[in-house]
């Protein structure tokens, strides 16, 4: 039976999903790359380096591996300066009482971020007090579509992966949850969460009754 609930955090709790790609977009045109919709969905969820692999497939030239840790530096900098100023408004709607509807129902929670600024994002929205546990992405190797992040989260919840249920706003986190062995709830309409379980416009949607049969 179901006895918790993985988040993931930019763009499923935090209105982040923009900042990054807003980050990624400037870099690409700052070094004469292409950037269209279609890279800037396959970019979610996924950790920085790789982020800018997929980025650089547009580019008539290879960068060596200083330059390539240099655009990604460059990438996080401008993503901080907009994140610095972040607080509670800069929850996504709902996102706040659907984790804490989940703790009522007597469930688990964590938060499987391929962030490495996850752990301050939490502290400036703060709802670092609102997850049993909380995977440090340092400690991850493999980015999602790979179920590392989401095995990780529930084993530091102590739970079978088949005890879990993961909400993804991103094509390579429901790969991630369904590789784990997971329910996948997706969030947001966008054609790309197809693969998804259950498949909801926000995070507000999200009530863990649809999942237990009881009222949250
Ligand atoms: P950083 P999530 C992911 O977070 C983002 O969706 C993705 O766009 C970003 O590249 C990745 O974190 C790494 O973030 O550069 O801050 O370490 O959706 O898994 O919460
Ligand atoms: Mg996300």
């Amino acid at each position: 039976s179901l006895k918790g609930v993985i988040f993931d955090l930019d763009g499923v709790i935090a209105d982040t999903a923009v900042v990054h790609h807003a980050a990624w977009k400037k870099l690409a045109s700052e070094i004469g790359i292409p950037f269209d919709d279609t890279v800037g969905e396959r970019l979610k969820g996924v950790d920085r380096r790789a982020s800018l692999d997929i980025l650089l497939e547009q580019s008539p030239r290879a960068f060596t591996e200083p330059e390539k840790e240099a655009l990604a530096t460059r990438k996080n900098d401008y993503y901080r300066q907009q994140i610095e100023r972040f607080g509670p408004q800069n929850l996504l709607p709902g996102a706040k009482s659907a984790i804490e509807s989940v703790r009522r129902a007597g469930l688990k929670t964590a938060l499987a971020s391929a962030s490495r600024n996850a752990p301050l994002l939490l502290e400036k929205l703060g709802i670092a007090d609102l997850f049993d546990y909380v995977v440090d992405a340092n400690h991850i190797s493999r980015a999602k579509p790979d179920p590392e992040i989401f095995l990780a989260a529930a084993r530091g919840l102590g739970l079978a992966p088949g005890e879990c249920l993961g909400v993804e706003d991103a094509a390579a986190g429901i790969a991630s949850i369904h590789s784990a062995g997971m329910t996948a709830v997706g969030i947001g309409q966008h054609q790309a969460l197809a693969e998804a379980d259950l498949l909801l416009p926000n995070v507000a949607a999200f009530d863990i009754s649809l999942f237990t049969g009881q009222s949250g």
